[in-house]
């Protein structure tokens, strides 16, 4: 058996906590990331047929079963991860309909994943019926996008579009839209299944006064839409209080849309 501590995809997992934590997206024990694995990857790495716990997770999942997921625990900072991977994260595998996840590696002080995880599986599910590619489920608190929804119309369309006017490039990397849920308690499967619900429509989720939720193929790309998105929302932050001279206009953002060969979501750009 190889070691553990030195797959790429642990490592990858190690390597994008960190640097979440070093953009000040997650403070404390803010923010989740959960990766989907396949068995071939996993297996030389773990007896698969040794679990060492069941963990009931309170909700059904059916179209999860059997599947491996890498995920950050419960009440664990991000700071920590890169200094102890096997406490602060868990490898799962999901069985009985997604009520039960078996622990294969990790939590190993006992602990369990994310309060977050029904958003996290039912987000999975939403956008791996859309892209059978999507892997990587993540979520995180960065200030300048939690600073707009204090401060910014919460409809989606509003919100995405002042987003894409703020960097060129944002209706390049998120065509579809940022989605926006309005204030909820979160770590329940409510707002999961709200959450996995907008996820049927674009990548990246706003939660408000709360933070964000991305998804994507790898871990590499979903924190890039994260990044992208914040780094237009500190544009935001920075001229919402002044009076605007430029902008970037529909026409310039449908002439992105073909040179990039991106297709913008329907109704978004005016006509
Ligand atoms: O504690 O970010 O949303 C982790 C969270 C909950
Ligand atoms: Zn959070």
């Amino acid at each position: 058996m190889k070691n553990i501590l030195n797959a790429p995809f642990l490592v990858e997992m190690v390597r994008t906590a960190t640097n979440m934590y070093s953009h000040g997206w997650d403070e404390r024990n803010g923010g989740n990331i959960s990766l989907l694995l396949n068995e071939a990857d996993v297996a030389g790495y773990l007896d698969v047929n040794s679990v060492i716990r069941e963990i009931p997770t309170g909700f059904d999942a059916p179209t999860l079963d059997g599947k491996y997921f890498l995920v950050t625990g419960t009440g664990k900072y991000f700071k920590n991860v890169q200094y102890d991977p096997a406490q602060n994260l868990g490898l799962i595998r999901v069985t009985n309909g997604g009520k039960t996840a078996q622990l294969l590696w990790g939590y190993s002080d006992g602990g369990k994943f994310t309060s977050e995880l029904p958003a996290h599986l039912m987000s999975h599910a939403a956008r791996l019926a859309v892209n059978l590619d999507s892997r990587v489920v993540m979520h995180c608190h960065p200030a300048n996008l939690l600073a707009m929804t204090y401060v910014h119309d919460l409809d989606t369309r509003a919100f995405t579009r002042t987003l894409w006017q703020m960097c060129t490039e944002c209706i390049v990397v998120f065509p579809d839209g940022v989605n926006v849920l309005p204030w909820m308690l979160c770590g329940t499967n409510e707002i999961g299944e709200a959450t996995a619900q907008q996820m049927h429509t674009a990548r990246l989720v706003v939660w408000a006064q709360h933070g964000i939720y991305g998804a994507g193929k790898d871990l590499d790309e979903t924190f890039g839409l994260i990044e992208t998105a914040e780094k237009a929302a500190e544009i935001y932050m920075k001229i919402a209080l002044l009076p605007r001279l430029n902008t970037i206009t529909d026409d310039q953002m449908r002439q992105l849309a073909r040179h990039f060969g991106v297709t913008p979501r329907e109704g978004f750009l005016s006509e």
